[in-house]
């Protein structure tokens, strides 16, 4: 309700002058009036503030209220005064009674969900809580009856001026207190909660059109009867049934309709394990011999493609649908058992198809009560959703509240009065349901997707059912929850449950209603059957871009990375020019001068520049390019300083996007202090989007642990698992440079166990030339592989670490190893010792040779970097090793023993040795000795330790 329609309606008829100066005076003095009074005006909120700026007038001009609420209410001016004689105490009489009736509005509108009847089981206590008691507002029995006058514009479902308290009671507990729960009021958004007011004090009894009705049966005939069938097919087989969540797929039918009715164009699904066979089959349109044939142990491969594919509850699919008379792509993410994880996958990948074309798509993630409330990253991806780097316009939330996790009880798993009380961070409004009633559960939904179609932000429809079996099917629930267990086996399925209220209503009758059941039965019988002869020969469900990608054993194949000479001036003058009136910072101008010297030279071209050489030229070439992660635009090391702000407007201006009007775009964003769900994120735009580069940058390399699962269930093994391929980029800082533990290491060795059937590409780059091919190669080749670059932090600003421009140009490419560069080393035979090292060491072994060179005239060591260590580039390093017949190996590293490289290429190094019939199959060890931490705290320490090995490595 509008605050001017709240005023009206309380300082209008014959309690208007009294509340008015009492209103005056509370203006003055709070303390001065009854608190009940006290917590009215408190209430009016934003009309209070209307009031008191019309009571007090212009500053010169002070302005009695009594004036000003005789303007507010001309009808009451225009009704004749009553004759009658009121008493003092009976105007207070119904002042009083108004407040609190008006108080007990407001309060079922906040906490009117805390009564609601959301439990299927009945099992949960309703209790009236004091807030919606009449007696703690003063009312008692015999004040039921009593009219009250509350005006015609509080509610909707109040259109009279009086009401009695009964009456009253009666509409607030059939709008807030029966199947559905509506938590809205903390919203800070007044629209959102007017709109949502408005819809949830109109609705009466819900009223389905009669063909609505019989489609809901129809959907739960088929949800409940695919559990049945599976529960007597595949006696003791696991499948995490939805039975007792039913409702889940009439939930999803009708946000699908509502959905095309505003022409979405595609929805993008996440969820868990449970019921995750019956939404494939009975939302998205999996066939059902597909499914019955993984229960027989099948694959969803077709032959011939390798990878250690997935059980068949985690699988994702993908299928254009007709619904309504409209087209719409539905699609479910593959999932890892580890739950939530896939709500930020299903974002970036919402995300990369909102970037990509205009037409609308939706994000709708499934949830387990237990695991919304207790998995961090639900947080994580929640407080991304209206982040200009994340927002998709809005996710719709369903929480299968099966009232159990695993065991646990929901006293167990939440300190929230909800399961979902998290939401509330991403200002989601928050609508509890009762499972066993479906139509409210269908108008529940039609309302959410209506709410995200007007205000693009979350919406969290929580539905509250019953879990059937136990965990899954082979658990026993009795022994766990004997209670619950016991009141589930006499409560009627929801097909029952239904199939009975629609032939009570005379819908349909009982009978009609048992033969469209056998005859899905007999569907699902007829595809049991065929199964057995079932075959796998397409993969429809991998979209049309991605099919064109070569996977594993196949002829997969890299292309040239190189640009051409033209292309690199043309980006240099992006890199070093501004827009005309930018107000640049000054020492920014001077490192735009730098990048124009370094484009004139040809020479110095360092690690910043480099990367926008390989972003500019991808761009130029049409694929856009995203990069996200903490404060990435300036860089950790304000090395980047790819955005520049006007220093008067704080305007941003991309240099990357100003390099040729015809060009694809570059997007880069700070992201929020989230590793996890950012980077489940970029993965899941990866995935969608195959002709762009998406990259994401940690602080320090040491935080990707937060991500790790990411990591784990999706980087390294999505390919494997599910044929989802990814071009993603991770850079993760990482050296030995004194900062202590948690500034040094990316850990690199837990990446390189993680590490087999060329899964992806990891990185510990030398040369900035090095790092530009790297990046294109990402695009220029025939199939996706993720990257994982120990990126560097003070070689962005070494002196050596740069390279001339000719190493972009003509027929440069990527170098796996990198053989000594000296041109002094000639008599490759009389080298005594080859150091073999990667990443930043190299430049203290170089730097400290050449010192020694000086006081020892010696040249009998050289240095070879291996820049890629996966996949291990055996054949090219063998190649180097080679030259060398007469030295010995070391392997020289900065990260303690059991950490860095070291344990993942001694074998491989020895292996090339013996093949090679080297007169040496021994590879020494230099670095630091094995340690709990990867690196000291201690500055002095990290010097002297960091100088005995390089002196170790060289032999000194
Ligand atoms: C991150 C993670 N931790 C633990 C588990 C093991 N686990 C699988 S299901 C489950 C209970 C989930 O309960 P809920 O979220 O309510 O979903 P339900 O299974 O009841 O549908 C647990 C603990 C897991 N899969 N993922």
């Amino acid at each position: 309700m509008a605050a001017k329609d709240q005023i009206e309606s309380i300082f209008s008829g014959s309690n208007g002058a009294y509340l008015a100066d009492l209103y005056a005076q509370w203006v003055e003095n709070p303390e001065s009036v009854d608190p009940s009074f006290s917590d009215l005006f408190m209430m009016l909120d934003d009309a209070h503030n209307i009031i008191v700026k019309d009571a007090r007038g212009a500053s010169w001009s002070p302005r009695p209220l009594t004036d000003i609420l005789h303007d507010i209410d001309e009808k009451a001016a225009s009704t004749p005064q009553k004759t009658t004689q009121i008493t003092h105490v009976q105007i207070e009489a119904a002042v009083h009674d108004s407040i609190r009736a008006i108080a007990l509005i407001n309060a079922y509108r906040n906490f009117g969900h805390q009564y609601a009847q959301l439990d299927p089981l009945k099992l949960a206590h309703r209790i009236l809580v004091a807030d919606l008691d009449p007696k703690t507002y003063g009312f008692a029995a015999q004040d039921m009856d009593r009219p009250i006058f509350v005006g015609n514009k509080i509610a909707s479902f109040l259109p009279k001026e009086i009401h009695t308290l009964s009456e009253i009671i009666a509409g607030l507990q059939r709008v807030y207190c029966r199947s559905i729960a509506w938590e809205y009021i903390y919203l800070q958004d007044l629209e959102q909660r007017h709109w949502l007011m408005q819809k949830i004090e109109s609705q009466g009894v819900i009223n389905l059109a009669i063909e609505d009705k019989k489609r809901i049966l129809q959907q739960i005939t088929e949800a409940v009867g695919l559990e049945n069938f599976c529960q007597k097919r595949y006696v003791g087989v696991k499948r995490f049934g939805l039975d007792g969540a039913e409702v889940t797929i009439p939930a999803l039918h009708a946000l699908i309709r509502q959905a095309v009715q505003y022409d979405v164009q595609s929805i993008s699904m996440g969820m868990a394990h449970r019921g995750r066979l019956n939404v494939l089959t009975n939302v998205i349109g999996k066939s059902f011999t597909a499914l019955f044939y993984e229960f027989s142990g099948g694959s969803y491969k077709p032959e011939g493609i390798s990878g250690a594919a997935d059980v068949k509850y985690h699988l994702g699919y993908r299928k254009t649908v007709e619904v309504a008379g409209k087209t719409i792509e539905l699609s479910m993410a593959f999932n890892p058992s580890h739950l939530e994880a896939v709500g930020a996958v299903v974002e970036g990948q919402v995300r990369a198809e909102q970037d990509r074309s205009s037409n609308k798509h939706l994000a709708v993630i499934l949830h387990g009560d237990a695991a919304f409330a207790g998995q961090g990253v639900v947080y994580e991806i929640l407080a991304m959703s209206q982040l200009p780097a994340y927002q998709t316009g809005g996710s719709i939330h369903i929480v299968i509240n099966n009232q159990i996790g695993f065991t646990t009880v929901p006293e167990e798993s939440s300190s929230g009065y909800y399961c979902t009380d998290v939401a509330k961070v991403a200002r989601a409004p928050i609508i509890h349901v009762n499972g066993d009633d479906p139509e409210a559960v269908v108008k529940v939904m039609q309302l959410a997707v209506a709410f995200r179609e007007r205000f693009s932000t979350d919406v969290v429809v929580d539905l509250v059912c019953y879990r059937r079996h136990g965990h899954n099917e082979t658990d026993e629930p009795v022994f766990t929850q004997p209670v619950m267990t016991q009141a589930i086996r006499k409560h009627d399925n929801l097909y029952k449950v239904y199939a009975d209220k629609l032939a009570k209503e005379g819908v349909i009758s009982f009978a009609e209603s048992e033969a469209n059941w056998n005859e899905f039965q007999e569907y699902l019988q007829e595809s049991y059957v065929v199964a057995q002869n079932y075959r796998v020969n397409e993969m429809e469900w991998i979209a049309k871009e991605w099919q064109e990608m070569k996977f594993r054993g196949q002829d997969r194949q890299n292309f040239s990375t190189a640009i051409s000479h033209d292309i690199v001036q043309k980006i240099g003058k992006a890199l070093s020019s501004y827009a005309e009136g930018f107000d640049c910072h000054p020492k920014l101008i001077r490192q735009l001068e730098v990048k124009a010297q370094m484009f004139s030279t040809g020479v110095g071209i360092d690690w910043a520049t480099a990367e926008a050489l390989a972003f500019g030229s991808l761009l130029v070439e049409g694929y856009p390019v995203r990069l996200t992660g903490q404060d990435c635009q300036r860089g950790t090391f304000s090395h980047r300083n790819a955005v520049l702000f006007d220093q008067k407007t704080q305007q941003p201006y991309v240099l990357l996007n100003h390099i040729q009007p015809e060009q694809a775009k570059i997007d880069i964003y700070n992201s929020h202090l989230s590793e996890f769900a950012v980077l489940g994120f970029e993965y899941g735009y990866s995935c969608t989007n195959a002709n762009a580069l998406i990259l994401w940058e940690a602080q320090f390399g040491d935080f990707v642990n937060s991500a790790q699962i990411i990591i784990d269930q999706f980087i390294s093994a999505g390919e494997s698992k599910w044929l989802q391929m990814s071009g993603l980029v991770m850079l993760l800082p990482h050296a030995q440079e004194g900062q202590g533990a948690e500034h040094s290491s990316a850990r690199l060795e837990r990446f390189l166990q993680l590490c087999a059937e060329d899964n992806m590409q990891i990185c510990n780059l030398t040369t900035p030339a090095n790092y530009f091919h790297a990046l294109r190669r990402q695009l220029k080749r025939n199939y996706r592989q993720p990257l994982v670059i120990m990126s560097p932090k003070s070689l962005l600003r070494h002196k050596l670490a740069q390279s001339p421009l000719s190493g972009f140009t003509d027929q440069t490419q990527f170098l796996p190893v990198i053989d000594e560069v000296d041109p002094t080393v000639t008599d490759k035979e009389a080298i005594k010792r080859v150091v073999i090292c990667s990443g930043k060491v190299y430049y203290d072994l170089l730097m400290r040779r050449l010192e020694l060179r000086c006081e020892l005239q010696s040249e009998q060591i050289t240095l070879v970097r291996l820049e890629q260590f996966y996949p291990f580039p055996a054949s090219e390093l063998a190649e180097i090793l080679s030259g060398y017949p007469n030295a010995e190996m070391v392997w020289c590293q900065e990260e303690p023993e059991n950490m860095g490289g070291w344990n993942f290429v001694d074998r491989k190094i020895e292996k090339i040795l013996r093949e090679m019939n080297h007169k040496t199959s021994f590879v020494k060890y230099v670095g630091r000795l094995s340690a709990a931490s990867p690196a000291t705290g201690l500055a002095s320490v990290y010097k002297a330790e960091q100088a005995t090995l390089v002196d170790q490595a060289l032999d000194h």
